[in-house]
């Protein structure tokens, strides 16, 4: 009895790891989210060349998250960080109506890479401060998420500088993340 006892008492709090990869388009915000996240602040970020990873302890969830840059040159790089990925955030800047498509693009062509079978999908439709931002039912539209198949996916309303969405998006993958990559 004691010992059943102890056993649901750890697994209550035991601390869940999940790897998550963030990408997106470049300048859609995802350095700006990470450091609201770690650090509760919005920095002054700098195009990410490369990558940035911070983990993230939320409830009884522990984000390792991979930030890595989005700018067109550097996107083939994406597929690195992409074993052993639990979580996808894709970022969009609600704003970009230009780039929307591209953004698509970018999206679909990653969900149909091996790796990425098993990774639940959280698109943060980022930038919902600005007055022209495009609605979350035109971006799930442009995005093409009706069409995805097999595929747990979100799309948040976000604001990283007001830091607006971003545990609600967190909240919804710490619950639709299986333990285990499959
Ligand atoms: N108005 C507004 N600006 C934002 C928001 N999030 C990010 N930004 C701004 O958008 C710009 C780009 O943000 P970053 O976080 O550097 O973008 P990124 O996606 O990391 O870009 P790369 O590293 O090049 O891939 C910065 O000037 C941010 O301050 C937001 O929610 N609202
Ligand atoms: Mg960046």
């Amino acid at each position: 009895m004691g010992s059943a006892l102890s056993r649901l008492v750890k697994m209550m709090f035991a601390r869940r790891e999940m790897r998550i990869l963030m990408v997106g388009l470049d300048a859609a915000g995802k350095t700006t989210i990470l450091y609201k996240l770690k650090l509760g602040e919005v920095i002054t970020t700098i195009p990410t060349i490369g990558f940035n990873v911070e983990t993230v302890d939320y409830k009884n969830v522990s984000f390792t998250v991979w930030d890595v840059g989005g700018q067109d040159k550097i996107r083939p790089l994406w597929r690195h960080y992409f074993q052993n990925t639990q979580g996808l955030i894709f970022v969009v800047d609600s704003n970009d109506k230009e780039r929307i498509l591209e953004a698509r693009d970018e999206l679909h062509r990653m969900l149909s890479e091996a790796e990425l079978q098993g990774a639940t999908l959280l698109v943060f439709a980022n930038k919902q401060d600005l007055p022209n931002a495009m609605s979350i039912s035109e971006i799930t539209d442009k995005l093409g998420l009706h069409a995805l198949r097999q595929r747990r996916w979100y799309i948040q309303s976000a604001c990283a500088t007001s830091g607006e969405g971003l545990y609600e998006g967190l909240d919804w993958l710490s619950s639709n993340i299986s333990n285990k990559p499959k």
